[in-house]
């Protein structure tokens, strides 16, 4: 605080001394709000992108020494208390021969994903990536070598596909330092709460220097998802953070590092009930597990991908859906199969979500229960309604039916005027009637498409002009301007 006058003075002195100096840009602070908006700009626009968990344990795919081990895929290392040794031996079986990176990438492309986010090294400590700090990798332990990030980078640069490493920048099971794994080297913490394991060292010689060889050679790195922070206290984080804001400025970092990121990643599978302001992303399982199970071949349908999906962008986020490729490369085909279903739907309704913007409204996601009642965890009750949701654009606003909505469909309250409505899929005109002041849509029956059925909505004035009380009570009464009776 005290330097500042003479900090102040010395600039002033410098720029009036040397005025060349003045055309030099300070490079702008990557913690102000316009280098993270900036940053951000692909991010929330592109709303859907494919999360890859794989690693060692898609061998085991959750069953050890013939007994079934429950729980997430790539967690069997932690569940089945397994020595580091006996992990480590898995990587002699590690052969994917039919891993073939361009048909995951264009697998991502065919769902009408945006970004690919994939483990770079999950807490097992294994990282898919030829490291030189460590050699518990794919190149340097498999009888495979093959470096699949750099594989998986050609392929996303091949098809225009932003890629991102997830990296467990705190739990690493395969180090004394790393966190997690007190079946080996004891507990992290003591009773009184002290750190017991050399946590900076594994930080220093491990996580950091990874990430840093992430980021230098195999960028451009669309964005570091840290996971699982324990023990990260800000200073380490800030640590990370630094890496990436030097090494790479247009990196993202997700909502789990351990300090704020540029977004907000929610629980696993958690979609928040409302209109989020802030940019976030919902990190969602495909069937139950990320790692792949051989017992979990039960896949969401098609129907409640897309669902989730406009559920998720008319609240203004990002919905990251993984998959957990077999140990041979091979994506299952089955869920293969369902997210190519959901890229057809989005080959005729994409721009229902690529770069809309959140619902004007929000009420339409549901409502507190009435009278206080409250969930199990003591939170009030909220009850959602999933009949349909809204997205918008500059003078536009699509209306997403899920279900057949009761005809005709009276559209929520805005002081603009409706200049026409049509289908997205195929372009047929909607009819639109206007009573009292209150536009609804005549949508035929029965609905277009069952999984889905978009209706554009073209509205004059490129924003929703909310109406307040008081102008719901005009309109009823017949005093709003004649401009809103004219629309039809
Ligand atoms: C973590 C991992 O432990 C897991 O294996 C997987 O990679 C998943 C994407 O992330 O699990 C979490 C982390 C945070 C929450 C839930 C599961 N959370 O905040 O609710």
């Amino acid at each position: 605080m005290r330097s500042r006058p003479v900090v102040t003075l010395a600039i002033v002195l410098g720029l009036c001394s040397t005025p060349s100096l003045v055309a030099i840009q300070p490079s702008p602070d990557p913690e102000s709000i316009e280098a993270k908006t900036a940053r951000l700009a692909w991010f929330r626009e592109a709303k859907f992108g494919l999360f890859i968990h794989w690693g060692l344990y898609a061998i085991p795919a959750g069953e050890w020494k013939g007994r079934r081990i429950p729980g997430i895929g790539e967690w069997i290392m932690n569940r089945a208390k397994i020595p580091v040794a006996e992990y480590e031996l898995l990587a002699r079986q590690w052969n994917p021969v039919k891993f073939d990176a361009e048909a995951w990438v264009s697998l991502a492309r065919d769902a009408g994903m945006k970004y690919v986010v994939i483990t770079s090294k999950h807490h097992d400590g294994f990282a898919l990536y030829d490291s030189k700090v460590s050699r518990f990798d794919v190149v340097d332990a498999t009888p495979s070598r093959r470096d699949i990030l750099k594989e998986l980078q050609a392929a996303c640069r091949k098809l225009g596909l932003p890629l991102g490493f997830y990296y467990s920048q705190s739990q690493d099971w395969h180090e004394p330092g790393g966190a997690g794994n007190e079946w080996d080297f004891g507990p992290d913490l003591g009773p009184d709460g002290k750190e017991r394991k050399d946590y900076d060292k594994y930080l220093r010689e491990k996580a950091e220097p990874q990430v840093r060889e992430l980021l230098t050679e195999y960028g451009p790195v669309a964005l570091v998802w840290f996971d699982t922070p324990r023990m990260m206290t800000p200073e380490r984080a800030q640590r990370f953070a630094d890496l990436v804001r030097t090494l790479s400025p247009k990196t993202l970092i997700d909502g789990r590092l351990g300090k704020a990121g540029d977004y907000v990643s929610t629980g696993d599978n958690v979609v928040p009930g409302r209109v989020q302001a802030e940019a976030w992303e919902v990190p969602a399982t495909i069937n139950h597990t990320w790692g792949y199970r051989k017992d979990d071949q039960d896949w969401k349908s098609p129907g409640d991908i897309v669902f989730k999906l406009v559920d998720i962008v008319s609240k203004g986020g990002n919905y990251l859906l993984n998959v957990g490729p077999m140990a041979d490369g091979v994506i299952p085909p089955a869920c293969q199969d369902a997210l190519r279903t959901v890229g057809r739907w989005l080959k005729a309704n994409g721009e229902a979500v690529y770069g809309t913007g959140p619902s004007p409204w929000g009420e339409e996601t549901g409502e507190p229960s009435s009278r206080g009642a409250k969930d199990l965890r003591g939170n009030p009750l909220f009850l959602p309604h999933n009949e349909w949701r809204v997205t918008a654009k500059p003078g536009k606003l699509y209306f997403t039916f899920f279900q057949e909505p009761r005809v005709p469909f009276e559209l929520p309250p805005m002081k603009n005027t409706v200049k026409r409505a049509y289908r997205l899929a195929d372009g047929e005109e909607v009819k639109v009637e206007v009573e009292n002041g209150r536009p609804r849509l005549v949508i035929p029956r029965p609905i277009f498409d069952p999984t889905a059925t978009v209706v554009v909505v073209e509205i004059d004035g490129p924003v929703v002009e909310p109406l307040r009380v008081a102008d719901r009570v005009a309109t009823l009464l017949g005093l709003f301007t004649r401009k809103a009776m004219t629309a039809s």
